[in-house]
């Protein structure tokens, strides 16, 4: 085979169901083989940040690989950004960029979309990738794949492939499939009895799940893991989705004083915090009332186990929860937490629209026609979405990129095959909300929720006197038609509950609604997290 079948047979093999991308010259001979080969479904889109956006959710939502191919120098750098939010937020996206062949390096001339040298891609990508290879020997290319998309896989991050275009069709062996790292197996088992010790101790244990429990595929685990200790669950806001099709003694999602009161209490009153898979950053601890108790706490992430003062090195999070599984037995009798009552009953009338009805609508939808999976930006969206019930979500909530939800629902329907609900601001459509010209094409149809407040918000939240925080009116849904959907503006609630029905009964074409708020209009958990934020920064909320 050649070089270029050897990486696809390799991506697929580890995992990666299809690729997404945008070719440039450097990378014109290995989109080539990507669709004459047929290995792998491939999705053009328009703008790079939306290629990195889509693999990084399609890989999420599926916890296996993701895909993004695109060019050197002018396309690699356009995915900066989303690649280093797949780094922030443990996402295992494959990043393969075109580049100059071996051939072209050796002349004189500068090489059109080189920067500083013919490396500087290279070291660009390191800082944000947990490995790297460029694909300069087609002998030991197999190999290094292989330990490329092993690391990708075993660290939940992206990684960084440079394929030279004059090695596409150099003869190859197969990419082999290296042994998994395997930890130390009487670390792991003292790592439990420690971990089960204190557990039973304890008075008030709790489980807080976060995103590593979704990316190794640990949600039913985790879930049985709770029932047998008796342990209510909560999930870091990063979490939010987990375990929406598992059953799970959840309580809610942990977002500090800015979320559930019950929930905030249960995580920071407790006197053992089991945290697996958590990323412990300001959006859930930066607003929390009391700092963590490192003593009463356990943390497992990065194949690191902090217990208390001490730690574990080299054990996964799928070890760790396996040996926890073997040292308990099951348990019939687990106690059955109250269930979030999260907000339903839209009034149907003509008020105007404000952001907690818009989690209303939704999940009066779910209940009328079931649940659907959520992507969404940052912004109050993500906030509001914390009203909505726990379907499957993805979304940057600790790195907090704008930009993502368009693209990500585009990836999550392409990755899954369901339908999306896309949950956008209008400053954040802005800048990749025209990737929705790509659904007529694939065949995608989400369901675009968005918030137009015709201003970026969250930050008039923090600086209300400044006027460069109000946007222009762009009447988006006006220019749906011409992308090949359907658009509707709505500016009371019974006009939202019925352009709700008439997107779900639409299918084939991407549906709009574009949702008029007072520019002041926010959801309770925003301002709770703004004001909270505020006390910690000093920043105050207007
Ligand atoms: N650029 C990018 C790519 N990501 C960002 N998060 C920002 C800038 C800064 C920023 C925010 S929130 C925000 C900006 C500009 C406003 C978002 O406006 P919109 O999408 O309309 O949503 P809403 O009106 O609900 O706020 C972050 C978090 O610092």
């Amino acid at each position: 085979m050649t070089l270029a079948e050897a990486l696809l047979d390799g991506l697929k093999r580890h995992g990666a169901e299809e690729i997404f991308g945008i070719p440039g010259d450097f990378a014109l001979p290995f989109f080539k083989v990507i669709e004459q080969s047929g290995i792998l479904p491939f999705f053009t889109l328009s703008h790079e940040p939306g290629v990195g956006f889509a693999a990084d959710a399609a890989g999420r939502c599926r916890g296996s690989l993701g895909v993004a191919v695109v060019t050197y120098g002018a396309g690699a750098f356009n995915m900066v950004n989303s690649v280093a939010c797949a780094y922030a937020e443990k996402s295992p996206l494959v990043v393969i960029s075109g580049a100059p062949g071996i051939a072209e390096k050796q002349g004189d001339l500068l090489l059109h979309h080189q920067v500083k040298t013919l490396g500087s891609q290279f070291e660009v990508f390191k800082e944000f990738t947990c490995d790297q290879v460029v694909l300069d020997d087609p002998r030991n290319a197999p190999e290094k794949i292989a330990r490329v998309l092993r690391n990708c896989l075993e660290q939940s991050r992206p990684v960084y492939i440079e394929f030279p275009r004059d090695l596409v069709n150099a003869a190859c062996d197969a990419v082999p499939l290296l042994e998994p790292s395997v930890a130390d197996p009487q670390a792991l088992a003292a790592c439990a009895e420690d971990i089960l010790t204190r557990i039973t101790a304890a008075e008030r244990p709790v489980i807080l799940a976060g995103v590593e429990v979704r990316r190794y595929g640990l949600e039913q685990k985790v879930a049985e893991l709770s029932r047998r200790l008796n342990l209510p669950v909560a999930t870091s806001f990063m979490g939010r989705g987990l375990f929406s099709k598992s059953d799970c003694p959840l309580i809610g999602s942990y977002i500090g004083m800015a979320g559930d009161a019950a929930v905030c209490e249960a995580v920071e009153e407790s006197d053992q915090l089991l945290m697996l898979g958590v990323i412990v950053c300001d959006t859930n601890f930066g607003v929390s009332a009391k700092r963590l108790d490192i003593r009463h706490t356990v943390n497992a992430s990065d194949r690191e186990v902090q217990v208390g003062y001490h730690g574990y090195r080299g054990l996964s999070l799928s070890e760790l929860v396996d040996e926890l599984l073997c040292q308990t037995e099951s348990n019939a009798n687990h106690a059955t937490p109250v269930k979030p009552d999260y907000p339903r009953g839209l009034e149907a009338d003509a008020s105007p629209v404000v952001p907690t009805d818009i989690a209303r609508a939704v999940n009066d939808l779910f209940d009328r026609h079931g649940p659907m999976p959520i992507a969404s930006d940052i912004g109050d969206c993500l906030f509001t979405a914390m009203d909505m019930d726990n379907t499957q979500l993805v979304a940057p909530g600790y790195y907090a990129t704008m930009g993502f939800g368009v693209p990500a629902g585009l990836g999550l329907q392409a990755a899954t095959g369901q339908r999306p609900i896309i949950l956008v601001g209008d400053g954040a459509f802005q800048m990749t909300g025209w990737e929705l010209g790509n659904c007529r094409r694939y065949g995608w149809d989400p369901i675009v929720l968005l918030f137009n407040n015709s201003c970026w918000g969250m930050l008039a939240t923090f600086q209300p006197e400044s006027r460069f925080n109000q946007l222009d009116d762009w009447h988006f849904a006006d220019m749906c038609g011409p992308l090949g959907g359907d658009g509707v503006r709505v500016n009371n609630r019974a006009e939202l509950q019925a352009a709700l029905e008439q997107a779900v009964a639409t299918r084939g074409r991407f549906q709009l609604i574009e949702i008029m708020l007072a520019p002041d209009a926010r959801s309770a958990t925003l301002q709770q997290f703004i004001e909270a934020q505020g006390r910690r920064t000093g920043m105050r909320p207007g």
